[in-house]
């Protein structure tokens, strides 16, 4: 079993599916370490320093411990409603959204909806919404006109590794990239 397997199946339990092993989460989507290593561990191989080194390592920096160490929570892409305190912030003019061609069609007629999760996830830059993007097949770019969205009154939100985050963009602030 690799890391990032492991990974794969923190990601979603402490996103999606806690019940899976029989985890709770608490209203700001914390799990105890404890809890979460010995329900895991029936499943697969986990200790705290593979935890540790899970989190440290991680290309997206998905998950953080709380300052004690005590806790654990992915930074965003949650479907269950978590409040995980996101930072309401003001956003760079332009983002960008990463998703598969085929979902084109319907974007351009509906906007960006956030689907299962609880947000709409935008990136900064076009090599990461391109690896995004990926994920879905075929990759096809839009360009968030995010600078006019803050100024109509649209909220955005950046998790604490760096993807921003809104409740839904309308077609009139996308452009094809
Ligand atoms: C699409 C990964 C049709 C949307 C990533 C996306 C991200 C529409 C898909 C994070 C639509 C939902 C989230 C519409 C949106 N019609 N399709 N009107 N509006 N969609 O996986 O953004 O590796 O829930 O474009 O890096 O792909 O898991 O969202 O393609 O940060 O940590 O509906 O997940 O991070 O797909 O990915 P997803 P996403 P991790």
């Amino acid at each position: 079993m690799s890391l990032k397997d492991t990974s794969k199946f923190l990601s979603l339990l402490l996103r999606h599916k806690p019940q899976l092993v029989g985890l709770e989460l608490d209203e700001h989507g914390w799990a105890d370490v404890n809890e979460l290593i010995r329900r895991v561990s029936r499943r697969r191989p986990l200790d705290r320093t593979t935890l540790e080194q899970i989190v440290a390592t991680d290309d997206k920096q998905r998950y953080s411990f709380s300052a004690d160490g005590k806790l654990i929570r992915a930074n965003q892409g949650h479907s269950i409603p978590v409040d995980v305190e996101l930072s309401e912030l003001e956003p760079p003019p332009i983002l960008y959204h990463g998703t598969g061609e085929r979902f084109a069609a319907s974007i351009k007629i509906h906007g960006l909806l956030k689907k299962s999760r609880l947000y709409v996830h935008l990136s900064s830059d076009v090599d990461t919404a391109t690896k995004v993007g990926r994920r879905h097949g075929t990759p096809k770019i839009f360009r968030v006109n995010s600078g006019k969205m803050f100024a109509d009154g649209f909220k955005f939100f950046r998790s604490v590794n760096g993807v921003w985050l809104t409740e839904h963009v309308p077609v009139k602030y996308l452009e094809e990239f």
